[in-house]
């Protein structure tokens, strides 16, 4: 490990790091997603043989929990976890960290389960960690898309995006990624159960929590297709969510940045 960064990794090639290639964990949160879980597990072992998958089932109402038991008992490295009812998003990624942190797993990613997140990317992504910390799948980077989406919702992610950076000061062109690979250290270091968070404002809260503890976040480009099969879980409050958390954490609970953790120690 290189000194020079405070132990999370270094880009220099003295650096040895920690060998993240042979054990990723993929968390896969479902909701009512039964006419994908299939494909989107297959794709994901062929893009990634060396993976395990996490899939946590929020008792989803179309049968998509037995549908992972099944994948479970087909292939080892299927895992699943079953919830009481639908929690949302965030504690359902929060458990799967603690999942991985419970094992031996060196790298984390997040993914959904509707091929918005094409798994081809899972091996570059994983490449780029090997020089930083998280590896944020990017719409928003040169080479990165989202060619299904109309004007207006480009224009309201972009403003949030925008919004997100400038309050909390995150240097991401693209904050409310859900395609996100990161090192296990990363994941032992932050608490992203602080605030109960759901949507969007989760994924803010990751790469702000990262950032502000001194790891390096790097953006991949990325094509995020629309869903072709079953419905998106997103909604107006989910996205209301993302503003007042911002402006919360902005103006309430703002975390030291790293050079002030330094400075006061
Ligand atoms: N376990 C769990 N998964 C969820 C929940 N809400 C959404 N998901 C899953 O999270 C992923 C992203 O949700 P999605 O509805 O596609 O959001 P969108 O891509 O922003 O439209 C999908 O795999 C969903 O099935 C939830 O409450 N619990
Ligand atoms: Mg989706």
């Amino acid at each position: 490990m290189c000194s020079a960064d405070g132990g999370s990794g270094c880009a220099d090639a003295c650096c040895e790091g920690p060998p993240l290639d042979t054990k990723p964990l993929v968390i896969i949160p479902t909701y009512n997603e039964a006419d994908n879980l299939r494909a989107i597990v297959g794709a994901t072992l062929a893009a990634l043989p060396s993976a395990t998958i996490l899939i946590i089932d929020d008792k989803s109402p179309d049968g998509t929990g037995a549908i992972a038991d099944e994948l479970r008992a087909a292939d080892q490295r299927v895992r699943v976890i079953h919830r009481a009812g639908k929690l949302g998003l965030g504690t359902a990624y929060i458990r799967g960290f603690e999942y991985a942190l419970a094992g031996e797993y060196s790298c984390v990613f997040e993914m959904d389960a509707d091929f918005s997140h094409d798994p081809r990317y899972l091996q570059p992504m994983l490449r780029e960690l090997q020089t930083c910390d998280v590896v944020i799948g990017s719409r928003y980077v040169a080479g990165g898309d989202t060619p299904d989406w109309i004007f207006t919702r480009r224009l309201i992610s972009n403003a949030g995006n925008l919004f997100a950076r400038a309050l909390l000061r995150v240097p991401l062109k693209d904050c409310t990624a859900g395609f996100k690979c990161y090192r296990r250290e990363v994941l032992a270091a932050c608490d992203f159960g602080a605030i109960p968070l759901e949507g969007y404002a989760f994924q803010i809260e990751t790469v702000y929590q990262a950032y502000r503890r001194g790891f390096r976040l790097r953006e991949v480009p990325i094509v995020f297709v629309d869903r072709h099969l079953g419905h998106s879980k997103m909604s107006r409050q989910i996205v209301l969510e993302a503003f007042t958390y911002v402006v919360r954490r902005r103006f309430l609970n703002p975390l030291p940045t790293q050079a002030t953790r330094q400075r006061l120690r």
